[in-house]
């Protein structure tokens, strides 16, 4: 079976090609820059593409004729859709259509699972957690905006084209490798640089007590390979492990497994005044369905992390 991931080179693309591939799928891959060494050695062809551009997009989908695609190329971040709100909507909305429209052309009969986000979401009530798929959508940025398009463009063609598509709305994942603007590797890298002594031992935080439902990213990518192959035609399914922390506790957990004495400083740049103060995911509609049941402890997966920024 051929399995095309757009975005491959990013957080996720990389432990989802791994997986793939020992699950014995033939792995394809798109990306928008520099490919990482890491994917080149490995047994995957991979595409330069822009998901902007149609023709680009056309002659991937043609070269590979995948049997199922896992469409993560985003522009993934809701701080930079504040301040880059068209270039989100673009590549977020126009990227999908352009996927989809292409596939429909070509009547290929990919299954193609869409990455939605828990932020599609938003402004949730704390009587309405754990948040289950039929949440009303009150988005707060630009990001969450984008993504509930690409939901909704999803439902649309699987409904009026009868296209394999199944969306997933995935709330907060971590681990190593995971970009420095995301909060659990920011206060990571910046625990290792003080233990190299590249910095004093000060961490400047923001809001520590908003809650997170955090997953794994291996086990999120294991999720996805389960959807791909389980997932209901047009259905939205919540990826997330059911559990929430406060940011609070990820600092502490990872203080814990350094030796340095580090004093933390509240930073009013890292305050968000509309910070939701809790999400957690009701994940009953995918663990019914696939069986699945994340597998890293959030202590575990913090260890990891930490260990990573400092052999970086
Ligand atoms: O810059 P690159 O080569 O690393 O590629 C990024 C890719 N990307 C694009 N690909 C094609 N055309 C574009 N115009 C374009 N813009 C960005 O998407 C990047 O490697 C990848 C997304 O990776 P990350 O930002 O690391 O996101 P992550 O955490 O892997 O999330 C995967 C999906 C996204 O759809 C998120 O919105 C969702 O899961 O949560």
């Amino acid at each position: 079976m051929k399995a095309l991931i757009t975005g491959i080179n990013g957080f996720v693309g990389g432990y989802l090609s791994e997986y793939l591939l020992t699950c014995n799928m033939q792995v394809f891959g798109t990306y928008l820059n520099k490919i990482d060494k890491n994917i080149l050695g490995k047994n995957i062809k991979t595409f330069k593409l822009d998901i902007t551009d149609k023709k680009e997009t056309l002659e991937v989908l043609k070269k590979v004729r995948p049997d199922y695609i896992f469409h993560l190329a985003a522009q993934s971040s809701a701080a930079i859709s504040w301040k880059k709100p068209q270039l989100t909507m673009d590549v977020n909305i126009n990227g999908t259509i352009n996927l989809l429209e292409n596939i429909k052309e070509l009547n290929l009969d990919s299954r193609i699972l869409l990455i939605g986000s828990s932020e599609e979401y938003g402004f949730v009530k704390s009587e309405d957690i754990p948040i289950n798929e039929d949440q009303e959508l009150k988005p707060g940025n630009p990001y969450a905006v984008s993504k509930i398009s690409q939901t909704m463009m999803g439902q649309v063609y699987s409904r009026a084209y009868d296209m394999d598509i199944v969306i997933v709305r995935a709330f907060n994942h971590i681990g190593p490798k995971q970009s420095p603007v995301f909060v659990a590797s920011d206060f990571a890298k910046r625990i290792a640089e003080i233990e190299k002594g590249k910095f004093k031992p000060v961490l400047l935080v923001g809001n520590l007590e908003a809650e997170r439902d955090f997953t794994d990213v291996r086990d999120i990518v294991k999720a996805y390979y389960l959807l791909a192959l389980k997932g209901q035609k047009g259905e939205i399914y919540n990826v997330g492990s059911g559990k929430s922390y406060k940011i609070q506790y990820i600092l502490d957990t990872l203080l814990s497994l350094s030796n340095v004495d580090i004093k933390i400083e509240k930073d009013p740049n890292r305050m968000r005044p509309s910070d939701v103060p809790i999400v957690q995911c009701d994940n009953t509609k995918i663990t019914r369905l696939t069986g699945w049941e994340p597998e890293y402890s959030i202590e575990e997966t913090l260890k990891d992390v930490l260990q990573y920024w400092r052999q970086t």
